[in-house]
């Protein structure tokens, strides 16, 4: 007689793959840590940011983060910079400074620009979310005068192409108060390869609070008073969901060694991820011992006994 496979008679139903997953996958640029070679109020060196599929120094990165991409820090115009190197991004993050952990905008002045370009590889959408805005100084109050005095800083946002076009843009303009909670909301996702261009445009402010009848006198910001923080961006790849591949014996296999083995690889998805913790292989509902582990993106689930293995 020929030996059949036991597990003939498990329907798909009655075998289940479970896998809780988790929602976010984002790359946030927090700056709030420094690590060689990056070092504070320096330049912003042109790998930080690259590749993220792991929290690093200044990095957190959630769900798959951001594997396939590359960021690129410039900045345009500026002639009359008085600092070297005269067009730049600095790391501003110091423990005795630990309210304004950002990229700080260097001699960011009107009609000057910063940009971050974002490229992805391997056929990936990139997604530029959002960032905050964080002005260094909160309202002050003059000793000379006891006139409260704030900084405005205005800015024109835009995300290009590579051709420079913009794709979309808004203007924003705040008043400095030494918090991150100037927040721009982007929420803009390329095709599949195409690099994106976040460019930030220094702009003249409309000053309100002029004369001493007014409360605080705004003032234009000094272009080394400002920054942006929690720069937040996110890949989307070809799949959304977890992929799952299964390698078992096929069902209505016959003449094979009596035995069950079942192996699935589950890949994540940029929407979802695999919690491994909680993945379950079920038989008709009873909680199999499969070997379960998580490496990078890829789950591998492992279940094997040998002889004939009844279903109930
Ligand atoms: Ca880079
Ligand atoms: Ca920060």
């Amino acid at each position: 007689m020929k030996n059949q496979v036991s597990y003939l008679c498990v329907s798909a139903a009655a075998l289940a793959l479970l896998i809780p997953g988790r929602l976010t996958a984002d790359t946030i640029l927090t700056f709030d840590t420094v690590t060689p070679p990056q070092f504070h109020n320096s330049p912003i060196t042109q790998v930080f940011g690259d590749n993220a599929s792991a929290s690093a120094s200044g990095i957190v990165v959630t769900g798959i983060g951001t594997p396939d991409v590359d960021l690129a820090w410039g900045a345009t115009n500026n002639p009359s910079n008085a600092s070297t190197p005269a067009q730049r991004w600095d790391y501003y993050s110091i423990g005795s400074e630990d309210f304004w952990r950002v990229a700080q905008l260097n001699q960011s002045r009107v009609g000057d620009a910063h940009e971050i370009k974002f490229t992805p590889a391997n056929g990936a959408k990139v997604v530029l979310k959002s960032f905050n805005f964080q002005g260094y100084y909160p309202m002050v109050q003059a000793p000379s005068n006891s006139l409260y005095y704030q900084e405005r800083f205005s800015y024109r946002w835009d995300v290009l192409d590579t051709n420079l076009n913009s794709l979309l843009g808004a203007n924003y303009s705040f008043l400095s108060n030494s918090n991150k909670d100037h927040p721009v909301n982007i929420n803009y996702t390329g095709t599949g390869g195409q690099p994106l261009i976040l460019r930030l445009t220094r702009t003249a402010s409309t000053l309100g609070g002029a004369g001493t009848s007014n409360d605080p006198i705004q003032l234009e910001g000094d272009p080394a008073d400002i920054g942006i923080d929690d720069i937040t961006f996110s890949e989307e790849t070809s799949n959304a969901d977890p992929v799952v591949n299964v390698i078992s014996t096929t069902n209505g296999e016959t003449n094979s060694v009596p035995g069950f083995s079942y192996k699935a690889i589950i890949l994540d998805g940029f929407s979802h991820q695999v919690n491994v913790g909680t993945v379950q292989l079920r038989l008709d509902g009873n909680l199999l011992s499969a070997s379960i582990g998580k490496t990078g993106l890829v789950t591998t689930v492992n279940f094997s006994v040998v002889g004939v293995f009844f279903n109930n």
